[in-house]
């Protein structure tokens, strides 16, 4: 007899990225952006721009007001499809405000005090000039993913310690409340997971770094292309994979095997007795040919304003109508009248 049961729906996941700069760089793409587009066949997909963690530092209005727009149209560049997935922007549900406040009120100063990007961003602005809501930025990211019910967060390496502590906040309102939150696991795929700067191997790849080792998206190719070539390479001049001793090698090994769909050791292999110059070579071309693609397909979802916003504005009703839900469960469990 065929089962009455109806199927199970597949299992939530969320992310987000600031909407900080101009274009995405080859490290958000690599370590986060192309798992999303994948992770959309087997999960129930919430993706976000968000903007409100935008202004733990100090933004420009009408730049923000750009970015948020560039950085949703280069998320459906990449292939997240509004159709499956819901995609929409922070602010617009303001569900996400009000949950972390009560998260707040759960989290031990000391607890927020060890978070590693905190301390490294506060040093940058100078401590004094860091704002309380750079402090409690994780704890905003924190109810960005439990208010999804969210069993799966796929981030880069350098998120790690922030979904540690969303996983300590949905087990200590648990203990206290009874059973409300799910408790995420964070989808980290080793090989992306931390793309190093081209200047500065010992670094990731970062908008704030920027400059001549970032790869920006949306950047003429010619000039992405140029920066591959002038690289840091390592001493001697064998290709081959070893992150400790060539970094920089390892790195452009990294990229093109992520680009190419190539594995690691076929492209050791391929450029046995070949040098850095050839790997190089190899590496912009694969790169130019992503980027271009990339950057047409981004441009057209920027010339069709309507239906961008019309994505967004679609994507905002449907998150709000699950994150509205977990609100009301936790308003009520806290005691809220
Ligand atoms: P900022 O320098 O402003 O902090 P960022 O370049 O580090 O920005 P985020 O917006 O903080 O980028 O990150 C968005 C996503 O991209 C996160 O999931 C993050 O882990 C991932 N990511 C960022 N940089 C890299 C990188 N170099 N390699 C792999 N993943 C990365
Ligand atoms: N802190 C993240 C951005 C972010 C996020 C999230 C990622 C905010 N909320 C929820 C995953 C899930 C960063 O990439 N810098």
């Amino acid at each position: 007899m065929p089962s009455s049961k109806a199927p199970t729906p597949p299992p939530r996941l969320f992310s987000g990225m600031q909407p900080t700069a101009d274009s995405l760089h080859l490290g958000n793409y690599l370590g986060a952006l192309a798992q999303w587009v994948i992770l959309q066949d087997s999960h129930q997909a919430i993706y976000c721009v968000v903007d409100q963690h935008a202004i733990t530092v100090e933004q420009d209005p009408d730049v923000l007001r750009r970015r948020v727009r560039v950085t949703a149209a280069q998320f459906l560049a990449a292939g997240v499809d509004p159709a499956r997935s819901i995609l929409f922007v922070q602010s617009h549900a303001p569900e996400h405000a009000q949950a972390a406040w009560v998260l707040q009120c759960l989290t031990g100063f000391g607890e927020a005090s060890r978070m590693t990007q905190f301390k490294d961003k506060s040093q940058r602005e100078g401590a004094e000039r860091a704002s309380v809501g750079l402090f409690t930025y994780p704890i905003l990211q924190a109810a960005d993913i439990l208010l999804y019910d969210a069993a799966v967060v796929p981030v880069g390496e350098d998120q790690r310690q922030h979904l540690e502590l969303t996983r300590d906040l949905a087990q200590r309102f648990n203990a206290r409340y009874g059973q409300t939150f799910v408790v995420p696991e964070p989808h980290i795929v080793k090989a992306t997971a931390k793309i190093l700067d081209l200047q500065r191997p010992d670094k990731q790849m970062s908008k704030s770094l920027g400059g001549s080792g970032c790869l920006f998206l949306l950047d003429d190719v010619k000039a992405s292309a140029k920066k591959i070539k002038s690289a840091v390479t390592d001493l001697g001049r064998e290709v081959v994979f070893d992150p400790d001793g060539k970094p920089g090698v390892s790195n452009l090994l990294t990229i093109l095997s992520a680009l190419s769909g190539t594995s690691i050791e076929t492209l050791e292999k391929r450029f046995e007795g070949a040098g850095y110059g050839d790997l190089k070579k190899e590496v912009a071309a694969a790169y130019t040919e992503f980027a271009g693609g990339f950057a047409e397909r981004t441009h057209q979802w920027l010339s069709d304003g309507s239906t961008l916003d019309d994505v967004l504005a679609d994507g905002a009703v449907r998150a709000r109508a699950i994150s509205g839900e977990r609100l009301a469960d936790v308003y009520r469990k806290v005691g809220f009248a």
